[in-house]
C-alpha cells in the first residue's frame, strides 16, 4: 500500500488536511505544535473500475467502488510542525520524521501566506517564502542524512573489508527506509559519490540524501490555505510556481464533515444539498463551491491521484483468479486493485500477491484478450490479469 507523508511548519494545516482525508478526526488548532505524535488514517486514490466492461458490479476486498470509481487505499500519516534547526533539537526536533521512514511520498504542506517572518505581516512575500520552503526541505535532508551517517565509521570499514558492492552494503543499512537494492543503484548511478564508504563524509551522505527525495520518495509542495489568497495572489502562486498545488484544507474539512452528516451527497463540488441544511450552511457550501470552481485551485484527492500517477509512476493491475468472470475463487467481480509501480511485469505481480503465487509462477493471462504471456511481460495500466502458479 502506498504511504504518504505529511510534513510542514507548525500551524500550516497538516492535521487539517489529515482529516480531510481520512475522516480520523485529531487535534486541530490555530497555535504551533498543536499535534505532538504522530496521526495514522486511510484514504484513498481514485481510479477507472473496470466493472462497466464486464457488466457486473465489483466486490472490493479492501476500499470501495462508487459508481465505477474506484477507492483503493493509501496511507496517509500527519506528523508534528517542522522548524528550522530541528535536527539540533528545536522545537519537537526531529526525531518524529522516523514515522515517515517507509513512506513512499511526503506532501509538504505551508501557508504561503505566513512566510514572513514579521509578526501581523500577511502578504505574499516570495523570497520569504522560498527560504521558507527550502528550510523545511532542508530539515528533512538533514534528518535522512543523519540516520545514514550514524556509526558510519564502523560500518564503512566493515563494507569496505568484505569488498561487498556499495549498494548492498547501503541496502542493508537503509532497509527501514523501503529502498530496493535497484533504488539505491540508480541513486548512486545520478552523481559522483566516492568508491569506497570509507571516503564518504557527511556532505555525501547528505548528497545521497537529496538525490533519495528527488527520485525515490518525491516531496510534493502543496500551499494551503488558498481560501485566504485574492485572486491576484492565485495568480501570482499559479504563474511562479507551477509546480506547487493550491488547496485549502479547511474547505476540504468543512466538505467531508458536511457529507458525514448528510448535509451534502457527495464532496465532489456538483453536491446537492440536503433541505435540512439552515440558510447560514447553504451560503458557506455555495461558496465553497464557487472557490474550487476556481481553476487555479486543487481538490485534495487530486493531489494523491497526482502523487501515485505523476511522481511514483503508478499504474492500477486487477489480479482474478478466473479470466472469464473476472473473479477470486469465491466469484468475487475484480476483488483487488493494486497500485504498482511502471514497468512492474507478471511476475512481479505474482509476488506482489503472495511470495508462493510467485515462486510457483508458470503464466499469466490478460484477461482481457485472454492471451498468454510469460514472467517479463510489462503490465498497462488498468490490466486485468490472472496468474497461473504451481501453488
Ligand atoms: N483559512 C484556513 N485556515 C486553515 C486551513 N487549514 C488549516 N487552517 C487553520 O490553521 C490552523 C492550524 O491547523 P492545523 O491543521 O492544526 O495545523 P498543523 O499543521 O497540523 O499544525 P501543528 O500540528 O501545530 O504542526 C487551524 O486553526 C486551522 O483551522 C485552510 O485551508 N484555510
Ligand atoms: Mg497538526
Amino acid at each position: 500500500m502506498i504511504r504518504i507523508g505529511l510534513i510542514g511548519k507548525p500551524n500550516a494545516g497538516k492535521s487539517t488536511l489529515f482529516t480531510a482525508l481520512t475522516d480520523v478526526p485529531v487535534d486541530i488548532a490555530n497555535y504551533p505544535f498543536t499535534t505532538v505524535k504522530p496521526n495514522l488514517g486511510m484514504s484513498f486514490i481514485k481510479v477507472s473500475c473496470p466493472e462497466k466492461e464486464i457488466g457486473k458490479k465489483c466486490k472490493p476486498r479492501e476500499g470501495t467502488c462508487v459508481d465505477g470509481i474506484r477507492h483503493v487505499p493509501v496511507e496517509i500519516i500527519d506528523v508534528p510542525g517542522l522548524i528550522e534547526g530541528a535536527s539540533e533539537g528545536k522545537g519537537m526536533g526531529n526525531e518524529f520524521l522516523d514515522n515517515l521512514r517507509n513512506s513512499d511520498a511526503l506532501i509538504h504542506i505551508f501557508d504561503p501566506l505566513d512566510s514572513s517572518e514579521l509578526p501581523g505581516v500577511r502578504d505574499l512575500n516570495l523570497e520569504e517564502l522560498n527560504n521558507s520552503m527550502h528550510a523545511t526541505e532542508n530539515e528533512i535532508m538533514d534528518w535522512f542524512s543523519d540516520r545514514i551517517f550514524r556509526d558510519w565509521e564502523k560500518f564503512a570499514r566493515k563494507c569496505d573489508a568484505s569488498g561487498d558492492r556499495i549498494e548492498s552494503s547501503l541496502y542493508t543499512k537503509l532497509a527501514s527506509f523501503g529502498l530496493s537494492e535497484k533504488d539505491i543503484a540508480s541513486v548512486l548511478s545520478e552523481e559522483f559519490f566516492p568508491g569506497r564508504l570509507s571516503l564518504w563524509d557527511k556532505g555525501d551522505a547528505k548528497k545521497f540524501a537529496s538525490v533519495v527525495f528527488k527520485k525515490i520518495k518525491p516531496i510534493v509542495r502543496v500551499a494551503n490555505k488558498a481560501d485566504l489568497l485574492s485572486e491576484d495572489q492565485l495568480q501570482v502562486m499559479h504563474d511562479k510556481y507551477s509546480d506547487i498545488t493550491l488547496v485549502s484544507a479547511e474547505y476540504e474539512l468543512a466538505l467531508t464533515r458536511a457529507f458525514s452528516s448528510k448535509i451534502i451527497d457527495r464532496t465532489e463540488t456538483n453536491f446537492s444539498i440536503s433541505d435540512s441544511a439552515t440558510p447560514k450552511q447553504r451560503e458557506a457550501l455555495e461558496k465553497i463551491r464557487k472557490f474550487f470552481a476556481n481553476r487555479k485551485v486543487s481538490r485534495a484527492y487530486d493531489i494523491l491521484e497526482k502523487i501515485s500517477k505523476d511522481w511514483l509512476h503508478h499504474i492500477v493491475v486487477f489480479p482474478v483468479y478466473d479470466e472469464s468472470s473476472w473473479t477470486d475463487k469465491s466469484g468475487n467481480v475484480l476483488p483487488d486493485a493494486f497500485l504498482m509501480p511502471l514497468g512492474s511485469t507478471a511476475l512481479d505481480l505474482a509476488y506482489k500477491i503472495h511470495t508462493q503465487i510467485g515462486e510457483g509462477f508458470i503464466r499469466a493471462i490478460d484477461a482481457r484478450t485472454h492471451r498468454v504471456v510469460g514472467r517479463d511481460h510489462v503490465l498497462s495500466d488498468g490490466d486485468i490479469i490472472r496468474i497461473v502458479s504451481k501453488s
